[in-house]
């Protein structure tokens, strides 16, 4: 078979973007450069995302993924918020204001792969597709495939749509000649994008990420990164980091946020994304308050749905206890009638039957009212029997003498 080219390849690509990609463009899928996933989780820097580490040969090999695949179609989806206080709001990750993407990019992705058995005379085996949770390096092949460059906070930063597409990926046994890689300047002439390639001298990301997470331009380590902690970690969140969550409560976008490449991004269109902005009207007692009831309502196929109660609850106390440096969640001061409610809330969840959420409310409580938490906190301590818990209120009395 001849590898698609020309007019056909350009049918394709609109076919494509008619199906609702906001970006599409092609591979090949010979060797790059390096390629610092193993060093990666040889280092720990994956954290307790053990299933990255038991796909490492699959991520590196696309062969083993689809036998005889010679070409990756790279598909982007815009995710930024046509409204304002979507888009502007810092509290949670903008990809979370939507209906789940796996879900419904995935209706786009079986679109796509009926279009390539009719346009091919392909059988089903003869392509896979995935969006996020596949073993592809989705950045890397986006990178190769010229829909835009790794940039130094390890996104795919394109031209045009800048940090905010999502990505996902069609492995084929079709030949397909490969779309040429971003370039630097205009003359230039190398075969495979290199990390940070547009990013010049700036290195705003990594200066910015409130936890140090960016240990080197493009490699991050996700124990220190505030996305992994409020979404992947299903335990307790380090001490030390909870200050830098700040008022962020499900994922962060701070190295995406600041990065001078979104200046040309417009809002996504939307045909493969369903929006669920009022997520963000949510007040933080809301969610202090929160019954198992309330929470399947309102983030119902939401990805925030899968943190489960516990999890929203544990975030939702961290922003509580870093409400006297970031006033972006107040709605009057701690010792207002508003104050108290959040105290009882507080103190409630010291108690809750999940043993995950007491103690990032002990440190709220005693972050918010210091020596005077050891005494409203006194009953509830006694009953305690968590070895976590009762760690963290044994920290505070160091700290408190
Ligand atoms: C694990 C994971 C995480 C982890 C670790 C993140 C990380 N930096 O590795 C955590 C939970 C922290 C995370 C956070 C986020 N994530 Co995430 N995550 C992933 C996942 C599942 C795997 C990433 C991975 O393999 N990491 C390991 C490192 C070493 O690999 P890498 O970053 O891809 O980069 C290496 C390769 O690209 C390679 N390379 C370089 N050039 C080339 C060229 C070729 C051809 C090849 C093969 C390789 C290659 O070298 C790089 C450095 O080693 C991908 C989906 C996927 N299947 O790829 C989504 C993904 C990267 N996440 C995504 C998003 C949106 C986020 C968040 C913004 C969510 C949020 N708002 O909180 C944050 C952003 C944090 C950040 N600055 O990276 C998007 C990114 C879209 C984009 N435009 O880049 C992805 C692609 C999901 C998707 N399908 O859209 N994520
Ligand atoms: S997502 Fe947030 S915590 Fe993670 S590297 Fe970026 S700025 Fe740092
Ligand atoms: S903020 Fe600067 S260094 Fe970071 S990805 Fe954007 S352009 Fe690159």
């Amino acid at each position: 078979m001849n590898a698609l080219d020309g007019v056909e390849k350009e049918a394709l690509r609109e076919a494509l973007i008619n199906l609702g990609f906001d970006d599409v463009r092609f591979t090949d899928l010979s060797p790059i450069g390096p390629n610092r996933l193993k060093e990666w989780v040889e280092s720990g820097y994956h954290a307790d995302m053990e299933w990255l580490r038991n796909s490492i040969e699959k991520r590196l090999n696309p062969d083993l993924v689809l036998e005889g695949a010679c070409s990756a179609i790279m598909l982007g989806v815009n995710y930024l918020p046509s409204e304002a206080g979507a888009a502007e709001q810092k509290r949670w990750g903008k990809y979370s204001l939507y209906q789940d993407y796996h879900d419904t990019v995935l209706k786009g992705l079986k679109e796509a792969g009926a279009l390539l058995e009719e346009q091919f005379n392909l059988g089903p085996r003869d392509y896979r597709y995935y969006v996020d949770t596949g073993p592809v390096m989705e950045r890397g092949w986006a990178a190769a495939s010229g829909m835009g460059w790794q940039g130094k906070n390890g996104m795919l930063i394109s031209k045009t749509h800048g940090n905010w597409l999502l990505l996902a990926t069609m492995l084929t046994r079709v030949p397909i000649v490969p779309d040429a890689p971003v370039k630097k300047r205009s003359g230039d002439d190398f075969a495979r994008v290199e990390l940070g390639a547009l990013c010049g001298k700036c290195r705003r990301c990594i200066d910015e990420c409130p936890t140090d997470a960016i240990v080197e331009p493009g490699l991050l380590d996700a124990n220190r990164c505030i996305s992994y902690q409020t979404i992947e970690n299903k335990g307790v969140i380090p001490r030390d980091l909870r200050p830098g969550i700040g008022s962020r409560i499900f994922g962060c976008d701070i190295c995406l946020d600041i990065c001078p490449w979104n200046r040309f991004a417009k809002a996504g269109r939307q045909v493969l994304l369903a929006k669920r902005y009022s997520v963000v009207e949510l007040r933080l007692l809301d969610i202090l308050e929160m019954e198992i009831d309330q929470f399947r309502e309102a983030f119902r196929k939401m990805p925030i749905k899968r943190l489960k109660l516990r999890g929203l609850l544990r975030n939702a106390c961290i922003v509580a206890g870093n409400l006297r440096e970031e006033s972006d969640w107040s709605e009057g001061r701690l010792d207002s009638d508003w104050g108290r409610r959040v105290m009882n809330a507080l103190i409630r969840l010291a108690r809750n039957e999940e043993a995950m959420v007491r103690p990032h409310a002990v440190w709220a409580l005693f972050r918010l009212w210091g020596a005077e938490a050891q005494v409203f906190l006194a009953e509830v301590r006694e009953l305690e029997d968590d070895e976590e818990t009762l760690e963290e209120y044994r920290w505070w009395d160091d700290g408190l003498v």
